[in-house]
């Protein structure tokens, strides 16, 4: 082989800087959600990255966006590298970017040297793994996994009303000189190198995470509806409030589903009351809950708890209830080979690992239902992340880099 390809930390770091200018947020975050203006440029910019260094720019009709170098065997399935662009409404610098330009980082270091793999190495910007703007997340990684995007999907709207097959239409004219490619192609492997965002790997000054698996995730959204009436008039005998019932069903919920199982997570992100005016007792509420545990039984009689304990209160406050399935992810273990293969990387690489589970959903998670997958994970500041202040030590972000280059090295024997 040439020279050995080496990450250029300084190429990485300035490549970060340039992609968090694009949706900055005043408190240092960004906001770059999914399929809107700030994602297009992000993506635009990558494009002619790639388009700089020779490197073949495509996407499929759920806009995930690859960058593909060529291997000396076109017909071999790639090795994929990536992440994903989009980010929450407060949203930081690091998380899904960094992996995204890490991959991108492997195909120039490969570049640099002349590397000449027998088979391709692309890196992908999946679309909308957040989530945040458009239900469910993952949504490109999914499509890509499912050889489809529902229609259900396609039909999906914002706060705004926008929808999201508009928005993916005017993202993929964004970028005339991609070429287009079948949405799910053959995969050799996959690898994400993403942050923690949380505390772990920080708290015990460890380097680099070898994920070994991905939690469930479930969404819901609860609604209780009940009968709107004039605040002054109405006594509580006539009132049907769905806001008393919301109430009621938090402050179980808060009480008894963390506290009894520590591996549990359940988080209200959203609640509304409608029609929001001040002297009108609600006609309707509506609340999120994102509901997670590792064992995928577990999270399916928390379910079950939450539906009993919304369907009670509902019934004590004389309302109607409603729960709506926004996304349901199964765990996912990676092989492994994989795990192994990041491991060993770390050891090349000189950095200290140890095995971690991903309490955070990934793209990866839908990678490994259709291709050999793994993700590396390096610490962030505090564990902070869906947060404008995240916030990753630059040699982190290069200690990651190099640990996903060693990897597809090793993974490519070359
Ligand atoms: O919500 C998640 O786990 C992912 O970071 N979007
Ligand atoms: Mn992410
Ligand atoms: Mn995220
Ligand atoms: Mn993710």
């Amino acid at each position: 082989m040439s020279r050995t390809p080496a990450v250029n930390g300084e190429r990485l770091l300035a490549r970060l800087a340039a992609f968090a200018a694009i949706g900055a947020t005043p408190k240092g975050g960004v906001d770059r959600q999914a399929l809107t203006a700030g994602d297009r440029e992000a993506r635009r910019l990558l494009a002619d990255l790639a388009a700089a260094r020779g490197f073949a720019v495509l996407q499929d009709e759920a806009a995930n966006l690859f960058v593909r170098r060529e291997g000396t065997d076109p017909s071999l399935p790639p090795l994929l590298l990536g992440s994903h662009l989009d980010t929450q409404p407060k949203g930081g610098r690091f998380d899904g970017t960094l992996g995204v330009l890490a991959a991108f980082e492997v195909l120039e270091a490969l570049e640099d040297v002349g590397a000449r793999p027998a088979r391709a190495v692309e890196a992908v910007a999946w679309t909308n793994e957040e989530g945040s703007r458009f239900q469910p997340g993952a949504f490109g990684s999914q499509a890509f996994a499912g050889g489809t995007i529902p229609s259900e999907w396609r039909e999906a709207q914002d706060r705004d009303g926008m929808r999201l097959s508009d928005e993916l239409r005017a993202t993929l004219a964004a970028l005339p000189q991609a070429k287009s490619r079948p949405l799910g192609i053959p995969l050799a492997a996959y690898l994400e190198l993403h942050i923690e965002q949380g505390p772990a790997l920080e708290a015990e000054d460890v380097a680099i995470g070898a994920v070994t698996g991905i939690q469930a995730t479930r969404w819901l959204e609860v609604s209780f509806t009940g009968r709107p009436a004039h605040a002054g008039t109405t006594p509580l005998a006539f009132r049907r409030d769905p806001l008393v019932a919301a109430v009621a069903v938090l402050g179980e919920l808060h009480r008894s589903i963390m506290p009894a199982d520590g591996d549990a997570r359940l988080t209200v992100g959203r609640i509304a009351a409608e029609p929001g005016s001040i002297n009108v007792v609600p006609e309707r509420v509506a609340f999120t809950l994102d509901l997670r545990h590792p064992d995928d039984a577990r999270l399916a009689a928390i379910d079950a708890t939450v539906r009993e304990i919304c369907a009670r209160h509902a019934a004590a406050a004389g309302c109607r209830m409603e729960v709506t399935v926004l996304s349901n992810m199964r765990s996912a273990a990676f092989p492994e080979s994989v795990v192994t293969l990041v491991e060993t990387a770390a050891a090349r690489s000189g950095l200290s690992c140890r095995r971690i589970v991903s309490g955070a959903f990934h793209d990866a998670l839908f990678l490994s239902r259709v291709a050999a997958s793994g993700m590396i994970f390096v610490p962030c500041r505090d564990g902070i992340s869906h947060n404008e202040a995240e916030d990753v030590a630059p040699a982190a972000s290069i200690d990651g880099a190099t640990a996903l280059l060693n990897a597809a090295v090793d993974y490519l024997e070359l």
